[in-house]
């Protein structure tokens, strides 16, 4: 039997799966990823740029960032993986949720259900007040450009030379040169008008309680049957955890990368499946 067929033996008997989301499932969309020969930001490595520091340092350069990133995904359409798995969460017969890392939004707006989505790392489109006196949250915000200011990313999108090759030679964009800016070209909270930050979680900072809940509730429900690793390098805690809990529990792994040179692929172990290549093309064959 063919690597394919076990996995989609495996699919169609299991009754509670999980996928497990990262940026590689959007590349396909064009956007990014963080890691890798691709995951560098033209002059800026991005991990440096998603930390508590270094919007503290300069919460300019950092909101140019992802004031880029928005509207980056503003313009993304959704792809055929994105896709695939709004279509599993819709499946009755199946226990189904996907814990994503990602923040561009594009498993809801491909479809997922609401209910099974777990975005651990946030949103691009979620606003939080910095002042530790006012809970103010603005969720689902689509506005772009968020501020008058925010609206240049320092380069001309139709300039090529702003963008980097990826392997199947589609231009990806990279964030250039940003300006500097005040405190008040940045958004402000509309209650206590303190600066706002972007609702995503950075480095050292605390997972959403309910979110991290709701993962917690699904996997202590019974045992899972299958997660599936897509598109993400396992590098970031406590994301990659997840992986191990499900093994751990007796259930199969099956990751797709372009790079399936992967720790969870190490040795010879029982159901464990590895799909070189894009994502978006593996996931609706895998899923169908
Ligand atoms: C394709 C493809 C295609 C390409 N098809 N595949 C030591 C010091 C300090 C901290 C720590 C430490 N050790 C551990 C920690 C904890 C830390 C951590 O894990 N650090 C490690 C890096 C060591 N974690 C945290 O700080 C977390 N918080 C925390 O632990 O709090 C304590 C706590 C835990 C639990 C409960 C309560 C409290 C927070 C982590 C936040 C991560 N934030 C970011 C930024 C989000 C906002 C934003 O987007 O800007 O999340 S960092 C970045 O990495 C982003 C991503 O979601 C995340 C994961 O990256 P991902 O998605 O895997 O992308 P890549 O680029 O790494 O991989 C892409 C993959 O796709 C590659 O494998 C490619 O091959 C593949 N690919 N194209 C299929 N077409
Ligand atoms: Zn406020």
């Amino acid at each position: 039997m063919s690597q394919l067929q076990e996995f989609q033996d495996c699919l169609r008997n299991a009754k509670r799966i999980v996928a497990l989301v990262g940026a590689g499932l959007s590349a396909s969309s064009g956007l990014p990823t963080f890691r890798g020969s691709q995951g560098l930001w033209k002059n800026f490595n991005m991990i440096d740029l998603a930390t508590p520091d270094a919007f503290y340092i300069d919460p300019g350069l950092v909101w140019q960032f992802y004031a880029w990133r928005r509207h980056q995904a503003l313009k993304a359409q959704p792809n055929s993986g994105h896709y695939a798995l709004a279509q599993l969460s819709k499946q009755t017969e199946k226990e189904f949720i996907t814990i994503t890392q990602n923040v561009d939004g594009l498993l809801t707006r491909a479809g997922h259900r609401k209910s099974g989505l777990h975005e651990i790392h946030g949103s691009l489109f979620e606003l939080r007040c910095t002042s530790f006196t006012c809970t103010y949250i603005e969720r689902n915000n689509y506005k772009d450009p968020l501020t008058k200011n925010l609206s240049d990313f320092g380069f001309d999108e139709d300039d090529l030379d702003t963008t980097m090759e990826t392997l199947d030679g589609v231009d990806e964009p990279t964030f250039a040169a940003p300006q500097a800016l005040l405190v008040d070209d940045l958004p402000k909270c509309p209650v206590c008008n303190t600066l706002m930050r972007p609702g995503v979680v950075w480095f050292g900072e605390s997972l959403s309680l309910r979110t991290l809940d709701g993962i917690d509730g699904f996997l202590q429900a019974g045992p899972v049957d299958l997660i599936m690793v897509i598109g993400t390098s396992g590098t970031v805690y406590p994301a990659n955890s997840y992986v191990d809990l499900v093994r751990r529990g007796g259930g199969a792994v099956a990751v797709f990368n372009t790079d399936i040179e992967s720790e969870i692929l190490r040795g010879d172990v029982a159901n464990t499946w590895g799909f070189q290549g894009d994502a978006a093309e593996w996931l609706p064959k895998a899923l169908d």
